[in-house]
C-alpha cells in the first residue's frame, strides 16, 4: 500500500520534516513543479528516487513567472489527484507553500539571471519569465536544501538557466537534466496540452516531427540556415504561429553558424490557437 506523502505548506514544519528525512534517509532530492502532474513529472520523480533516500516534490504555481496577460488564473490545478499520483510513486514530502509562505507581504528581492537567460529564445517572448523562475527556484533550494534537484530537458533553456544560477551562487545542489517524455505521436507532455482542441491536438506533433527531420538533415551535412528556413516554413504551413525555431550551442545556447560550431540543440516555440508549445532536440 502506498503511503501518503507528508504535505507541508509553511516554512517551519518544512524545515523540521527535512531535518527528520535527512537523519533517516541521508540525501534529499527535490522535483520542483507547478502541479497538474503528468508522466513527464513522474519520470523526474523516478529519476529522483534513484538519486536520494528521500524525495520531495514542490507544487507551487509561481505568479512571478507569469506576465499579467498569461494564464496564471487558468493554469490547470489538480492538487488532489497530484497527491494520489505522488503517493503511488512513494514520494516522501510534498512542499505546497501558500502564496504568503513563498512571498510574504513586503517581499522585494529578485534574482536576475543572465547568460542563457538572455539567449533570445523564450526570454524574447516572455521577458519576465526567467527572473520569476530563478527567484522561485533559488527560494525552493534554500527552503528544501536538496542535495540533488531534477529538471526536464523539455524546458531546455530553463534547465540551463537553473544550472548556471546554482553554479554562480555556489548553491550546494546538483542539477540533473532528465529526458523529455512524449505521447506516442511525439508531442512532448505538458500541463498546457489540455488547452488544445481536438483539431489542434492533431496538428501539435508536427513541432517534434520538424525538429527530428531538421536534426537528421543537419547530421547528414545539410546547411544549418537552409534546414532552419525549411523547418520554419513547415511549422507555419501546418497552422502554427511560430515564435522561433533556432539551432544553438547545446551548452551555452549561443548562436552557431554551422554544425562544426556544435554540439547543436534545436529549440522551437510555436502557438496553436491559445496554446503555446515549446520543444527541443539535440542534433
Ligand atoms: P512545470 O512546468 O510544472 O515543470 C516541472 C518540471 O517538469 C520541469 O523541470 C519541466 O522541465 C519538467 N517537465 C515538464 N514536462 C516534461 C516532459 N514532457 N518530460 C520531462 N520533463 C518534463 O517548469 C516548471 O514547472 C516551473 O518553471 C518551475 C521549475 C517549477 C518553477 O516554478
Amino acid at each position: 500500500m502506498a503511503r501518503k506523502p507528508l504535505i507541508v505548506r509553511t516554512i517551519s514544519p518544512l524545515r523540521k520534516a527535512i531535518a527528520t528525512f535527512r537523519k533517516k534517509h541521508g540525501g534529499v532530492a527535490l522535483v520542483p513543479t507547478m502541479g497538474a502532474l503528468h508522466e513527464g513529472h513522474f519520470s523526474l520523480v523516478r529519476h529522483a528516487r534513484k538519486r536520494a533516500g528521500a524525495v520531495a516534490v514542490s507544487i507551487f504555481v509561481n505568479p512571478k513567472q507569469f506576465a499579467p496577460t498569461e494564464d496564471f488564473g487558468s493554469y490547470p490545478r489538480n492538487f488532489e489527484s497530484d497527491v494520489v499520483a505522488l503517493s503511488k510513486l512513494g514520494v516522501d514530502l510534498i512542499w505546497a507553500p501558500t502564496e504568503t509562505a513563498m512571498y510574504p507581504g513586503g517581499f522585494s528581492t529578485a534574482i536576475t539571471p543572465g547568460g542563457p537567460a538572455l539567449a533570445g529564445l523564450e526570454d524574447a517572448f516572455r521577458p519576465h519569465f526567467f527572473g520569476g523562475v530563478a527567484t522561485v527556484v533559488a527560494k525552493l533550494f534554500l527552503q528544501v536544501t536538496p542535495d540533488v534537484a531534477m529538471f526536464g530537458q523539455k524546458d531546455y533553456q530553463q534547465l540551463k538557466v537553473v544550472t548556471r544560477m546554482a553554479r554562480d551562487l555556489d548553491l550546494p545542489v546538483k542539477i540533473v537534466g532528465c529526458p523529455t517524455m512524449r505521447e506516442k505521436d511525439g508531442l512532448a507532455l505538458s500541463s498546457r496540452n489540455v488547452y488544445l482542441s481536438v483539431e489542434e491536438r492533431r496538428t501539435a506533433p508536427v513541432l517534434y516531427r520538424v525538429l527530428k527531420e531538421s536534426a537528421a538533415r543537419i547530421k547528414a551535412g545539410d546547411a544549418l540556415a537552409a534546414v532552419l528556413a525549411d523547418g520554419r516554413a513547415a511549422i507555419e504551413k501546418a497552422g502554427f504561429k511560430l515564435d522561433y525555431l533556432e539551432g544553438r550551442h547545446a551548452e551555452t545556447l549561443e548562436p552557431v553558424v554551422s554544425a562544426a560550431d556544435g554540439p547543436i540543440r534545436l529549440l522551437a516555440a510555436a502557438r496553436l490557437g491559445r496554446t503555446r508549445l515549446i520543444d527541443n532536440l539535440g542534433v
